[in-house]
């Protein structure tokens, strides 16, 4: 029995220097500490942020959170057992009796929830993504990274409608994934310097430059495919673009580079993109109500189309989107639901509907490195965790190469001790 003895919550300060929860779980061998991200181009259908509203942190408090965890969840805990975590992720959505967890807020739940797999993992004596692969029964399998080197839409304050940029690196190993993609990082800042000045290598909130001068996509992914080439990996990089759709829709139309669009005349603008640059994932290219234009343009390419806000890590929403085909990738942030369990059961949907998963951060992040683990024992080969640069971003892609490094060794020992027997 791996009794927890005590719950404890505290308010700590993510990327954005905005509040959010932190939990230290307390079993009788040790302490075990999660911390819980915060979105900015949030979907409509994401569980519920609690924030205590009023004059301190400018409305964005937590204490309500936090007191939320202390005073109902953490008696109710206390005594189970932290490898019970189905039991207790089931007992908070039942504390919290509302249906978007706005009772006691999704970020209360879900701090608790991965302070106890990271319990969990240490009871059993097992690495987190080893436990979270043994939770999920999936296999173990290092993910390859989506860098998002050049930041647009709300997470930048430039011209650029679509969100992230992103490059992902095809070599041999996560290490070599991360050494490229930070060479073609840095490249990218001396060609925006040279052609743009100083101001355009301003990072946005995830890492990535967020040059005012990029004026539409093309440009952004001509300059991005000239550090690439620069880099000396033509061919060996491939792009994925968030377009975060829901926030360039209004009444009906999409502004895009000053024009206004429909759905379907943006579906040809991606079609042409996507005809022109090793373009291999789209994500959220339409608003988060439209599953109709979403499998209209799944239908006219073989390109991966990643659902975010429109299927928000929900079931009902990932039902609705495999009915309606609209996309063949699942998008999956642990804070859009607020349990692991629910999470894991979101992954099991979509594996079964042979939807691919890319495990992502938040654009608000902490140094927690929980998503990094989740990426390698869910074995769905694909993380995003923006660029290859700040603390909050490279702690993930970090890990992952510790990761790696262990996982290597590991599967050598099992390799040697099969050719042994
Ligand atoms: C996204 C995310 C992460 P945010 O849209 O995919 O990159 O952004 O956390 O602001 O929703
Ligand atoms: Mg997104």
């Amino acid at each position: 029995m791996a009794k927890i003895t005590k719950v404890t919550a505290r308010t700590i300060l993510d990327s954005r220097g905005n509040p959010t929860v932190e939990v230290d779980m307390i079993t009788q061998n040790g302490c075990y500490t999660a911390a819980v991200p915060s979105g900015a181009s949030t979907g409509k259908h994401e569980a519920w942020e609690l924030r205590d509203g009023g004059k301190r942190f400018l409305g964005k408090g937590v204490q309500k959170a936090i007191r939320n965890i202390e005073k109902i969840i953490a008696p109710k805990v206390i005594g189970m057992d932290c490898r019970e975590q189905e039991k207790i992720d089931r007992l908070m959505i039942k504390l919290d009796g509302t249906k978007n967890k706005s009772k006691l807020g999704a970020n209360a739940i879900l701090a608790v929830s991965l302070a106890c797999a990271r319990a969990g993992a240490a009871e059993s004596r097992k690495w987190l993504f080893e436990y979270i692969s043994s939770l999920a029964n999936t296999k173990s399998k290092m993910p390859r990274p989506f860098f998002n080197v050049i930041n647009g839409g709300k997470h930048a304050g430039n011209n650029l409608v679509f969100q992230e940029f992103m490059i992902s690196p095809r070599m041999k190993s996560f290490a070599e994934n991360r050494r490229v993609g930070s060479e073609i990082y840095h490249l990218l800042k001396k060609d925006l310097h040279q052609k743009y000045g100083k101001g355009s290598t301003n990072v946005g909130d995830e890492g990535g430059f967020a040059p005012e001068q990029l004026k539409n996509a093309p440009e952004a992914l001509h300059i991005l495919m000239k550090a690439i080439n620069d880099a000396g990996y033509k061919g060996k990089v491939d792009i994925a673009i968030d377009c975060a759709a829901s926030e360039f829709y209004k009444d009906g139309k999409y502004t895009v580079d000053v024009k206004k669009l429909t759905a379907p005349e943006l579906t040809t603008y991606y079609l042409h993109l996507i005809k022109r640059y090793p373009i291999i994932s789209l994500e959220d290219p339409f608003e988060q109500e439209d599953f109709e234009s979403f499998s209209e343009l799944r239908k006219k390419t073989k390109i991966q189309i990643v659902g975010d806000d429109l299927t928000v890590t929900n079931n009902n929403r990932i039902k609705t989107a495999i009915e309606k085909k609209s996309c063949t990738c699942l998008l999956l942030k642990v804070n859009q639901i607020g349990t692991l369990t629910e999470a894991l059961e979101a992954v099991r949907l979509a594996y079964a509907h042979n939807w691919k998963v890319m495990v992502s951060h938040r654009s608000g992040e902490t140094e927690d490195t929980f998503i990094a683990d989740l990426a390698v024992g869910l074995g769905c080969g694909m993380i995003k965790s923006g660029a290859p640069c700040r603390g909050e971003r490279t702690a993930k892609y970090n890990r992952l190469v510790r990761i790696e490094q262990n996982f290597e060794l590991k599967t050598k020992i099992l390799n040697t001790l099969q050719y042994l027997t």
